[in-house]
């Protein structure tokens, strides 16, 4: 049976958030069967597009290739690698970039959020960002992407750019889908609950990190922004107790219907209590496996490099067939 691939990649851009972990980490995680084959990278090309601190970018991707690992990425049965160090993505992307449209990168809304975030610094990288996901995905074959709701239209479009570039030149890559998970595929803001969570937000209350102490995490969520509606239930317009539903649903596998009759009569404080402590219960023994690889910087250091060169051999071999498809050799 033909093993169905799957590629996904997370900048490290600052420690993951639950929000990462909920959406897509453990999803990566789950995705390591023996029917696929799985590709993980660390898209530190990707983290290019805000300003950066080369130090701190340095430390942070590999922090977050440890966290990886912490979180179930198994390196020996899934290539686990840093976008920088394969170099035919960036190469594939010049290619996928001659036959995307710009009216189709208008359209992203990743784009108009971070240029909106980061008006002093609207660089053509962050404009043609999808172009060089698309390339990370079409470069391995993928069929299957998991990703968070926020990153959906990214995979669509690489979807879009397979098929053309398939209609133009011959079949040459996969089509590849989105995978989003069926609980959490958008964790929102604790402080802010109509935004996405994430890891840069500049309020720290907003967003539980991966290796935030539990104490830490019981604070926040006490702080947790809510309603003064005085029940407890999952309906339209209420954010904030959606939210805290949504993540005690995901981490303790409770239905919906479940998690509304268990909370029947109760206040914000008993569910407050009871969702930061499922959340503790997931990222406990997380904590603890990311400190072990953190203190073995060798061990590590053979785990990117290992996985570079298995993905840099896979890489080649779709980056030759698409140079032949457009006659460049
Ligand atoms: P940044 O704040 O730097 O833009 P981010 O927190 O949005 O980063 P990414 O590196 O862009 O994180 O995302 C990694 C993965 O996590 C993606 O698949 C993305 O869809 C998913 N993800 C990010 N934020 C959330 C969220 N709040 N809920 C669910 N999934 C999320
Ligand atoms: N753009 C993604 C990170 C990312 C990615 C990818 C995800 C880069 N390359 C390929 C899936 C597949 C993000 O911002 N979360």
């Amino acid at each position: 049976m033909e093993k169905k691939i799957i590629l996904s990649g997370i900048k490290p851009t600052g420690i993951p958030t639950l929000g990462n972990y909920i959406g897509a980490l453990r999803n990566w995680r789950q995705m390591q069967e023996d029917d696929k084959y799985c590709y993980y990278m660390v898209a530190d090309l990707h983290a290019l597009t805000v300003r950066n601190d080369p130090k701190e970018l340095r430390e942070q991707t590999r922090s977050m290739a440890a966290l990886l690992i912490a979180c179930g990425i198994d390196p020996e049965r899934s290539p686990l690698f840093i976008q920088s160090h394969v170099h035919q993505h960036a190469e594939l992307s010049w290619l996928l970039g001659c036959t995307t449209y710009m009216g189709e990168l208008n359209r992203m809304t990743q784009f108009k959020d971070k240029s909106q975030k980061h008006s002093d610094n609207i660089n053509a990288g962050l404009y043609t960002y999808p172009v060089l996901m698309a390339a990370d995905i079409l470069i391995y074959g993928a069929h299957m992407v998991p990703v968070g709701d926020d990153q959906k239209q990214h995979v669509e479009l690489a979807r879009n750019i397979a098929i053309r570039f398939n209609n133009a030149f011959g079949e040459t890559f996969v089509v590849p889908e989105p995978v989003m998970p069926k609980f959490g595929a958008r964790i929102m803001g604790l402080q802010d609950p109509e935004h996405k969570m994430s890891k840069t937000d500049t309020n720290p209350n907003g967003y539980i990190s991966m290796l935030d102490e539990p104490a830490v995490i019981m604070k926040k969520f006490k702080k947790a922004v809510t309603d003064c509606e005085p029940t407890i239930a999952y309906a339209e317009g209420r954010h904030g107790c959606n939210n805290l539903l949504t993540i005690y649903c995901a981490c303790t596998g409770k239905t919906m219907a479940e998690a509304v009759a268990e909370f029947e009569g109760a206040g914000y404080g008993k569910l407050k209590v009871a969702v930061a402590e499922a959340v503790i219960a997931e990222i406990e023994p997380i904590q603890a496996t990311f400190k072990r690889y953190m203190d073995d910087e060798a061990e590590l250091d053979r785990i990117v490099k290992k996985g570079a060169q298995q993905a840099g051999e896979r890489a080649q071999l779709t980056l030759d067939k698409a140079y032949r498809a457009v006659g460049l050799r």
